[in-house]
């Protein structure tokens, strides 16, 4: 058995106005109800650190900076750093990412329990717009203020397992999953921040959303043998609901914890990575079973080509 007892820390609403220091006071709080629970992993979410401000349209680039790191850790993070390793706590969470190029990136990492950074990933597929959407309810301007992610779907051995790290969004396209799944991948895990409706379709509401949500992490899941843990931020924020619904799926596609809330909430499970060999050796075993020649399409082409006639 190589078990982690991974701790999924979905977090309630951080407002607009609420600083980083009161959000990693937050994110402490979790890790100490981890702590007691013995995790020695603990997930948090997308853009864990403020507020999910692609919903407000920016044209200022000081404006848009603002909700940017420039490093990691910076000395308002470190106490969450400095307590992870104190604990000897595996962690990965969500921020805004500018780099010394003056690149914007949505990005995760995992930080190992010795606190160094052994994985991270810059969200590759961007949902939303680029520009003042006047149809839509509500904005969702990722395509404005970051680039797509440049480092592909890396994976990561720690944790005596395979590891890898996607974004929100990259839940729902069974690419991500079976890039890492092609790497041995034995956990995802990944934060989001997700509209209870949704802004182009009124009618479209939460029991819904939260279905799609489950069936591509469940179906990601499955499909690589891999457990997958996904991490909400939930609640009002900024007047806007955000759905909760935080899950822990096991290599059999099955949902083993849930969230019951949209606050602070941990979910506890001891996730046996062991168990990610039977589906990896049997009916997802690539190597007996993929037929990468009928594949090219997905490689060589992103929108849909319709057949003549
Ligand atoms: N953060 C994020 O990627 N949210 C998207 C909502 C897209 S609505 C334009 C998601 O896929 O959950």
């Amino acid at each position: 058995m190589r078990e982690v007892r991974v701790g999924a820390a979905q977090m309630g609403p951080i407002q607009k106005g609420d600083s980083r220091k009161i959000v990693v006071a937050r994110m402490i709080n979790l890790m100490e109800q981890a702590k007691v629970a013995d995790v020695n992993f603990i997930v948090y979410t997308e853009l864990a650190l403020t507020t999910f401000f692609p919903r407000h349209f920016m044209k200022d680039q000081d404006a848009v900076n603002s909700w940017f790191e420039t490093e990691m850790p910076n000395s308002t993070i470190l106490p969450l750093f400095e307590r992870a390793k104190a604990y000897g706590m595996a962690m990965s969470f969500g921020y805004a990412e500018l780099t010394s190029e003056g690149q914007h990136f949505n990005t995760s990492i995992h930080v190992d329990k010795m606190g160094e950074i052994v994985g991270k990933y810059r969200k590759v597929h961007l949902p939303g717009h680029s520009d003042f959407d006047p149809e839509r309810a509500f904005q969702h301007l990722e395509k404005r203020y970051f680039l797509p992610g440049d480092l592909g779907f890396p994976v990561y051995r720690t944790l005596d397992g395979i590891f890898g790290l996607c974004i929100c969004n990259d839940r729902r396209w069974p690419e991500t999953y079976r890039t890492m799944g092609l790497q041995g991948v034995e956990m995802i895990t990944l934060g989001y921040n997700t509209p209870s409706t949704n802004s182009q379709k009124s009618v479209e509401g939460v029991e819904k959303r939260m279905f799609h949500s489950e069936l591509v992490m469940q179906s990601g899941a499955y499909q690589n043998s891999t457990w997958v843990v996904g991490v909400a931020k939930a609640g009002k924020e900024d007047g806007h609901s955000l759905f909760g619904g935080s899950i822990i799926v096991n290599p059999d596609g099955e949902i083993v914890a849930k969230a019951k809330t949209e606050e602070d909430e941990l979910l506890v499970y001891t996730c046996d990575l062991d168990d990610t060999k039977f589906g990896k050796k049997t009916i997802f075993d690539f190597s007996r079973h993929r037929r990468i020649e009928h594949y090219k399409l997905i490689t060589s082409q992103a929108g849909v080509v319709l057949p003549e006639g």
